[in-house]
């Protein structure tokens, strides 16, 4: 099989590339390792910066998103039984937006399909061949058989665990690494979010988090081990404990409903600073993860395929190799600011182990600062509020 781009990864990056492709007229291939139906049950970020917002409208993906997503003004920081709302209002009428990950993979995917454009899904990348030369291909396993794409670009967006990255050259001795020693057990709830009950908690019990999915659905998180298992808690005790962790000195206590999904995800801050090599570059989760904490997972990646899929019309149609000369540092210029965030974040929120009571201290400071003061507070909005693009 032959086409202009490769594209590994259906995920948000990967199914915005081939989006912002097909507009600039350019032929691409969606492969996916996962069934479509595991794609489209993935439960993941929900958090939008306007960006990532006005860049789903630019590209025609807009429609259920302006239906269906919450505005989210503001953040609610609680510590020490206290509490500060933080308003995101900077001026420009931007604000945050709840709407889940899956429905944006859904509304790529659905539209893909409408269009008549493949994405061949339980198509397992393994190899990645002659990605100096001019005609890079792909080699991957669909039912039981061993394929080939044969295009003029690859792009590797197949998350973490994918297999571009370790095809970029030397892509080991630019990587730096931390892991955070703990998780965080996730739920989705068919309990009514409450507005008095949202946002992110410092417990000395380990970090909680409330958040909505919509009117009627809650998106929940609890700080643990990093080895949990996500059934290890009944229901009532993970209710306890969020209350219990999102204590805010009130009575406000949160609606409780059955559980419908659970998850454990290990915290850490990864970042691959060579993320271009002849004709692969890698985008999202491939290059980057952020601790979840600062919700910009996802809106990373959205920055990241806007610059990828700009460098790869620039070649195929101009070709012009300036901006894929310059790919990894534009995209670095957005990712290693705010992974600094999610990792103040993350560790301003978290109990690690063997705190002390001092270390607790310089925590409430950290929060103390973002809440209740203006400078922290204008940082805390901006960092939220997410960077400019370049492209
Ligand atoms: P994805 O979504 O992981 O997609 C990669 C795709 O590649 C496929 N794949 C392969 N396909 C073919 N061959 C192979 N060899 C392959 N290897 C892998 C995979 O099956 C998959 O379908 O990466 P992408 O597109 O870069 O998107 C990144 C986002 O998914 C991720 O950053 C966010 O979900 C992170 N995140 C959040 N981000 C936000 O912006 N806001 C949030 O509020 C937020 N909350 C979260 C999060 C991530 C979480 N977890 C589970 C880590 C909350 C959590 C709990």
């Amino acid at each position: 099989m032959k086409t202009q781009v490769g594209i590994i990864g259906a995920g948000p990056a990967g199914l915005l590339v081939a989006r912002i492709l097909q507009l600039n007229g350019i032929e691409a291939v969606v492969l996916e390792r996962r069934t479509r139906q595991y794609v489209l049950d993935r439960v993941r970020a929900g958090v939008l910066e306007s960006g990532t917002v006005e860049t789903l409208r630019t590209y025609g993906m807009g429609a259920r998103l302006d239906r269906e997503g919450i505005p989210m003004r503001s953040m609610q920081l609680c510590w020490d039984r206290q509490k500060a709302d933080v308003s995101l209002d900077d001026g420009t009428g931007r604000h945050l937006t709840t709407y889940g990950q899956q429905k944006i993979v859904e509304d790529l995917i659905t539209q893909r399909e409408r269009d008549g454009l493949p994405i061949i899904f339980e198509a397992a990348v393994d190899r990645l061949e002659d990605i100096e030369g001019e005609t890079p291909r792909i080699h991957y396993t669909h039912e039981g058989e061993q394929k080939v794409i044969e295009c003029q670009f690859i792009a590797g967006c197949d998350g973490y665990h994918g297999v571009s990255r370790r095809h970029i050259p030397g892509s080991d001795e630019h990587v730096f690494l931390t892991e955070y020693p703990f998780a965080w057990l996730g739920i989705l709830a068919q309990a009514a979010p409450l507005a008095a009950r949202r946002g992110f908690a410092h417990s000395t019990r380990g970090l909680a988090v409330a958040s909505a999915r919509s009117a009627t659905v809650g998106r929940l998180y609890l700080q643990v081990e990093p080895d949990a298992d996500p059934n290890a808690m009944s229901d009532q005790e993970i209710w306890d404990e969020l209350d219990l962790r999102l204590d805010d000195g009130t009575d406000a206590r949160l609606n409780r409903g059955p559980i419908i999904e659970r998850s454990v995800a290990r915290l850490r801050g990864y970042v691959c600073e060579k993320m271009r090599h002849g004709r692969l570059a890698i985008a999202g989760d491939a290059a980057h993860i952020v601790p979840p904490s600062g919700g910009k997972g996802l809106n990373l990646a959205v920055g990241d395929a806007r610059i990828m899929a700009e460098a790869i019309r620039r070649l195929l149609k101009s070709n012009d190799t300036g901006l894929l000369d310059t790919y990894s540092e534009m995209c670095l210029r957005r990712i290693w600011p705010t992974v600094h965030w999610a990792c103040s974040m993350c560790e301003a929120f978290h109990i690690f182990p063997g705190q002390t009571s001092f270390d607790t201290r310089m925590q409430y400071q950290m929060l103390n600062h973002w809440g209740n003061t203006e400078i922290g507070q204008q940082r805390l909005r901006k960092a939220q509020l997410g960077l400019p693009y370049e492209i």
